[in-house]
């Protein structure tokens, strides 16, 4: 027992092996539900050994490829370690690993990007298919054999339940005083017998802090011990900043006109640098006494927990850099307090986005003149990470606001475009855009009034006079009666040469 304080449950203790042993149960053509979200509570040591079982079949001619299936992105010890064996037929919901990258956008993986509020039901109905393994990270068993979750929830629920075998990975590097701050709520049903989720606040718990497992499916424990993998934040940029003094003054001029309360209502941050620097101008803001419902919970929301400017924070993982996790890990206890972390069906739900009233901030690619967002595609078709949680939140949120800097490639691109190359969200799910050049604030307005504003107010000026151009030929087309329309005039040809344009100048 002493030898292993992390796994109480002895029928269990007897299904220690190594990694490799526990890989070697995974087969070709699997379907495999492994734990992760950022990189955060991803199996670290199994994928590997996975990784070095495929290499070897491969060597010997064998096909070995599997369905990997997760809460979101992992880390190079998963998503990159099995890219790079070639061992993924395919992957879901969301990744943002280079070699995948490279992979799927070669056509040697294939890829479906899925709101991340939809993988749970997609498998409890059906619609993926079935699912053969689950490889969940743990911070421990109890006695009853029920689970201590780590760093993430992601999918774990869901991949226990439905998962033909269980892998544990019991990582003894995971806080043991994570016990007690996750909710794992077990009352989704499948409809028609749906019933409402019980969550008013974003502080409730509604479920329980561990998650359910039926030993009996257990095949295999591997002890590990360690770190979760996330990347440290730059400090914010120049046009973060400015992004950031944009959003803020917006949500200040909000709660004037007394359309947004004193302490705002529950905030969700996407990731990446931009929403870091956010979060870092509203703990040096003016607003006190705010809460986060969100999916992320990266560093500069735990500088506003420990701060007090956030009063509490739900999310479905923890994404924080070594330095963040240091202090984390130092006042567990502190955070205990303020931190809830759920299933990512119910951080991402709509029903509950729609309740709390959640004010939306994520990272784009690219925006229109008319306020469609596209958040995954390069040029229209290289992918670069998926559509995430972005979809769950914009189209439920009481604010959805979308940021980017106005230009990339070192400004040879603009993010302000005519027409996106890609849609993920759509004009009716876009309130606000903003670039370090200014806000667009979309409500309220028709299309040609959204197209107006985008281009005065967040178009960089050196692309300016092209989108201003571009909008009044396409309007002066629409009244000449030849084919044009005025509802949302474009000038199709040119709207999608614009993108082709960098392909043919090489700039891309
Ligand atoms: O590539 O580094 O190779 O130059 O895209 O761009 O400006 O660093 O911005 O890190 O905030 O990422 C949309 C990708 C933005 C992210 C996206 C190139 C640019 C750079 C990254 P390089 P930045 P960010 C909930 C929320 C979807 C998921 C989501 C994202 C790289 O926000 O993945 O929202 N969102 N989840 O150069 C060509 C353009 C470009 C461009 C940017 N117009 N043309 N390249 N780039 N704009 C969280 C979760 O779901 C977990």
């Amino acid at each position: 027992m002493s030898h292993h304080p992390r796994i109480a449950h002895a029928g269990l203790r007897a299904k220690i092996m190594s990694a490799d042993a526990a890989a070697a149960l995974i087969r070709h053509g699997d379907n495999v539900g492994m734990s992760g979200f950022t990189g955060a509570g991803y199996p670290k040591v199994i994928p590997q050994a996975l990784a070095r079982h495929i290499a070897r079949q491969h060597e010997a001619g064998e096909p070995f490829r599997i369905g990997v299936w997760t809460g979101a992105s992992t880390a190079p010890e998963l998503d990159g370690a099995l890219a790079q064996v070639g061992g993924i037929e395919m992957r879901l919901p969301y990744q943002s690993d280079p070699t995948c990258r490279q992979r799927i956008n070669a056509g040697h993986m294939a890829y479906i990007d899925i709101h991340l509020s939809h993988v749970a039901q997609f498998v409890w109905f059906g619609f993926l298919g079935q699912l053969d393994t689950a490889v969940v990270e743990v911070a421990g068993i109890l006695e009853d054999g029920r689970l201590i979750p780590s760093s993430s929830v992601g999918n774990n629920k869901t991949w226990l339940d439905q998962a033909q075998r269980v892998i544990l990975e019991v990582n003894s590097w995971q806080p043991e005083g994570l016990e007690g701050m996750h909710d794992i709520y077990y009352g989704t049903q499948r409809p028609p017998a749906r019933q409402p989720i019980p969550l008013t606040h974003t502080g409730d718990r509604i479920g329980e802090p561990y998650l359910r497992c039926d030993p009996q499916k257990v095949v295999a424990i591997v002890e590990t011990h360690m770190p979760d993998r996330n990347s440290s934040f730059t400090p914010p940029d120049e046009a973060s900043q400015r992004i950031a003094g944009h959003i803020l003054e917006f949500l200040e001029h909000e709660v004037g006109k007394g359309r947004l309360p004193p302490g705002l209502l529950p905030l969700q941050s996407g990731v990446g640098n931009i929403a870091n620097a956010v979060l870092s101008g509203l703990n040096q803001g003016r607003f006190e006494g705010l809460t986060a419902y969100t999916e992320v919970l990266q560093d500069g929301m735990l500088d506003m927990l420990k701060s007090g400017k956030l009063a509490f924070a739900s999310a479905t993982a923890l994404s924080l850099s070594p330095a963040a996790s240091e202090e984390f890990l130092a006042h567990l206890d502190f955070y205990r307090q303020r931190i809830v972390l759920r299933p990512q069906e119910i951080s991402n739900h709509p029903e509950v986005i729609r309740r709390l009233g959640v004010i939306a901030m994520n990272g784009m690619i690219e925006a229109d003149i008319y306020g469609n967002v596209n958040s995954t595609h390069v040029m229209g078709t290289r992918i670069m990470n998926g559509i995430g949680g972005s979809g769950d939140f914009a189209r439920n949120a009481y604010l959805s606001i979308f940021m980017t800097p106005s230009t990339a490639k070192g400004g040879s691109v603009s993010c302000i475009v005519p027409m996106v190359s890609h849609v993920d969200h759509t004009e009716h799910d876009v309130q606000i855009v903003v670039t370090e050049q200014g806000l667009a604030d979309l409500r309220g307005l028709s299309p040609r009034q959204r197209a107006r504003v985008v281009i005065e107010r967040c178009a960089h000026p050196d692309y300016r006079p092209a989108l201003q151009d571009y909008l009044e030929r396409a309007e002066a087309l629409g009244r000449s009666g030849h084919g044009g329309g005025l509802h949302t005039p474009h000038l199709l040809d040119e709207a999608l040469s614009w993108h082709a344009r960098y392909e043919r100048t090489g700039k891309m």
